[in-house]
């Protein structure tokens, strides 16, 4: 089937069963185009708490599906593939996370929403992203915390907040990805454009960029810059909504260490997302999420508190 063929196929499908099909930024044009709502994943988790849909399709990681389930388990949560995990959220395992918060009892635990839900549930707070300081702002002066599992983004936060903090010391395969040197290079070239970068980045990427924000920051500070051009330090699926949103501004990807064919970085999990899937999964209405009702009562605990602030 072609591309527009099993898009509408889908968006029938979609209406027949009363589902509703949330996309994340990082997903392929032709899936984003098709979607009820993209977003990063703090809107995705918002957008999934407040649907009356009695299907949810999620395309973007497992651990996004995840929360999707927790803060709706009366409704189905389906995944167009199981497979398409996270480094950040995979490289947090519950057993070994469990152990390393032994060493450190009387510290609040705030996580980053990209773990799964098992870490969730032995989290205080959840934060994304784009509410991670005020998240820790509430937390009282005195009281030590532990952040998991984005060191990046955690030493970011201990810079701008200048709270104590312990890190765990896991990492995005794709924002630890660019260069540079080749950065530089491309600004040199570019002296007029301005560098945004994702605080999952690399801290000497973080001192070298003009603006560091979330993926709806980003969009929102590029729309509101009377500058013209920007290096853009994130996955390159944001580049298809950016553009949308300033179709007369010039978006630059930053590139990548590795020479790959695009140059520049993507998520290979979110990538594995495709049309097809989609499509099977709500045929069949499979794979699922499941989660056990002990984990959802308690990792909604956390969620729910960053919902509120
Ligand atoms: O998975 C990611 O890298 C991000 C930035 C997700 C999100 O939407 O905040
Ligand atoms: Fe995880 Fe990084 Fe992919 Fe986001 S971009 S889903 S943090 S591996």
């Amino acid at each position: 089937m072609n591309v527009s063929t099993l898009q509408q196929k889908i968006t029938a499908l979609k209406q027949t069963k009363k589902a509703i099909l949330l996309a994340h930024y990082y997903q392929v044009p032709e899936i984003q185009e098709i979607a009820d709502f993209v977003g990063d994943s703090l809107e995705l988790s918002r957008k999934a708490a407040s649907t009356e849909a009695e299907i949810i399709v999620f395309a973007g990681v497992y651990f996004m599906a995840e929360t999707a389930k927790i803060l709706n388990p009366s409704k189905k949560v389906i995944v167009p593939d199981v497979n398409a995990g996270c480094s950040l959220s995979d490289g947090c395992p519950p057993d070994k996370f469990e152990e390393f918060l032994k060493n450190y009892p009387n510290h609040v635990v705030v996580t980053y929403i990209n773990c799964s839900a098992e870490i969730k549930t032995l989290s205080d707070y959840v934060c994304t992203s784009s509410n991670a300081i005020k998240v820790i702002s509430t937390i009282p002066e005195e009281q030590k915390i532990v952040f998991a599992p984005d060191r990046n983004l955690g030493n970011f936060l201990i810079k701008e907040t200048g709270r104590d903090m312990v890190l765990w010391e896991g990492s995005c395969v794709v924002h630890e990805a660019f260069s540079l040197e080749k950065l530089i290079r491309l600004h040199q070239k570019n002296p007029d454009a301005v560098i945004v970068a994702h605080p999952e980045s690399e801290a000497h990427i973080l001192r070298t960029a003009h603006y560091i924000g979330s993926t709806s920051g980003m969009i929102n500070y590029i729309k509101s810059s009377p500058k013209t051009k920007f290096i853009i330090a994130t996955e390159h699926g944001i580049l298809y909504k950016m553009q949308q949103e300033v179709p007369d501004k010039i978006l630059i990807p930053a590139p990548s260490k590795e020479d790959n064919t695009c140059a520049c970085s993507e998520c290979a999990f979110m990538k594995m997302n495709t049309l097809e899937k989609i499509y099977t999964c709500l045929l069949d209405e499979s794979p699922e999420v499941f989660l056990e009702q002990e984990i959802i009562t308690k990792a909604q605990h956390p969620i729910q508190r960053m919902l509120q602030i």
